[in-house]
């Protein structure tokens, strides 16, 4: 089922993210959803959750969980979030997101799960095996923007087949129970120079944070060194950079096009300026320069992480004060969701 052309929704424009605690954050993450999130908080009310439900969908630590949603919550903070303005909380402090989607496992329908790449590129042969819940995901990830009734989603371009079954289960929702326009349909905010940073080591796979190999990934809290030399060991060819006006610039270099996309988002410029700038330079010049520009913008958001999670209490209580705000948001939501369902009210 395809979602519907965005009707005449008449609420306020909202913004809804969120990242899982399954690890430390890595430079995908930050250009593909984080510098958005810090640049919308001046335009739009914004909402930015740690999703722990969602971590739990694979195997866990229970003993470490608390403590890497307060990890994620310092690198939003730390990114340039101002939980102020925006409103940072994690998933499970408030109740809509499980029962939303528990209401939401009622409308969406099998086969629309069926096709979600993602799970399929998570469970490999061994679907049969894996939680309930991991196939669920994107019923969850509805729930979690549709509670707010969000109307803008920052997400990385792997988010986009989620996002589109947001729209159809709000399009199922708002018509089987003849609630015109009651959810809005949500809109992914995806475009932009990081919304696909590839792994390091194969540029044809995602920059990930379940990637075994940490090689692949530059993590938020890598040091310069670090990030120096993962970028040395990074996969490239002997090819010099190639000219922007190359049409066949890229063919069969996805690695060099990652390098030269990341350093493009880094920089805040395309990729043809890059190029246009090291065409005909080897690796052993670029891969530096690379390093040095990533560093520059790192190392600052890694010296205020570990500020930030130095206090935990304090940590504590911005996310406490975020779940409080969000709680009363997305309340009235659900009480209206109950009578419009026919559930017993609150
Ligand atoms: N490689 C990427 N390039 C651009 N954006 C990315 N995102 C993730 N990887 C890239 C974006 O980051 C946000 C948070 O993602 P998440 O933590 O909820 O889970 P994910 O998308 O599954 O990220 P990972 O790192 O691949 O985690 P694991 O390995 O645990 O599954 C999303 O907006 C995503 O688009």
């Amino acid at each position: 089922m395809s979602a519907a052309p965005t009707p005449a929704y008449a609420g306020p424009s909202r913004v809804f993210s969120g990242m899982q605690p399954t690890g430390g954050l890595h430079l995908g993450n930050y250009l593909g959803a984080l510098v958005k999130f810090v640049r919308l908080q001046d335009q739009h009310e914004c909402i930015y959750c740690v999703v722990d439900l969602h971590a739990i969908t694979i195997e866990h630590d229970p003993k470490l969980l608390q403590q890497q949603c307060r990890e994620v919550a310092a690198a939003y903070i730390a990114a340039g979030v101002d939980p102020k303005k925006a409103i940072v909380f994690v998933q499970s402090a408030v109740p809509a997101h499980a029962e939303l989607a528990w209401i939401f496992n009622c409308v969406a329908r099998m086969g629309w799960l069926e096709r979600m790449t993602q799970f399929k590129d998570k469970a490999g042969k061994n679907a049969e095996r894996m939680s309930v819940g991991l196939f669920d995901y994107p019923v969850l990830q509805a729930a979690d923007i549709l509670a707010y009734r969000a109307t803008h989603v920052p997400v990385g371009e792997d988010q986009k087949q989620h996002l589109e079954l947001s729209r159809d289960i709000a399009a199922r929702f708002n018509n089987d129970y003849n609630a015109p326009n009651f959810f809005p349909l949500p809109e992914p905010l995806i475009q932009g120079p990081g919304a696909r940073i590839m792994s390091l080591r194969d540029g044809t796979k995602k920059m990930s944070k379940s990637d075994p190999s940490d090689m692949s990934r530059i993590n938020l809290t890598d040091d310069a060194q670090t990030i120096a030399n993962k970028l040395k060991k990074a996969t490239t060819d002997s090819l010099p950079l190639p000219a922007p006006d190359d049409p066949k610039r890229f063919e069969n270099r996805p690695e060099v096009e990652n390098l030269v996309g990341i350093f493009a988002a880094l920089a805040a410029k395309s990729s043809d300026e890059i190029l246009q700038e090291w065409q005909g330079k080897g690796f052993g010049a670029f891969k530096p320069a690379l390093a040095e520009i990533a560093s520059q913008k790192l190392s600052p958001i890694a010296d205020e992480m570990s500020r930030l999670l130095s206090d935990a209490n304090a940590l504590d209580a911005i996310l406490a004060d975020g779940a409080a705000r969000a709680h009363a948001i997305s309340e009235p939501v659900m009480k209206d969701v109950r009578r419009i369902v026919g559930l017993w009210p609150r």
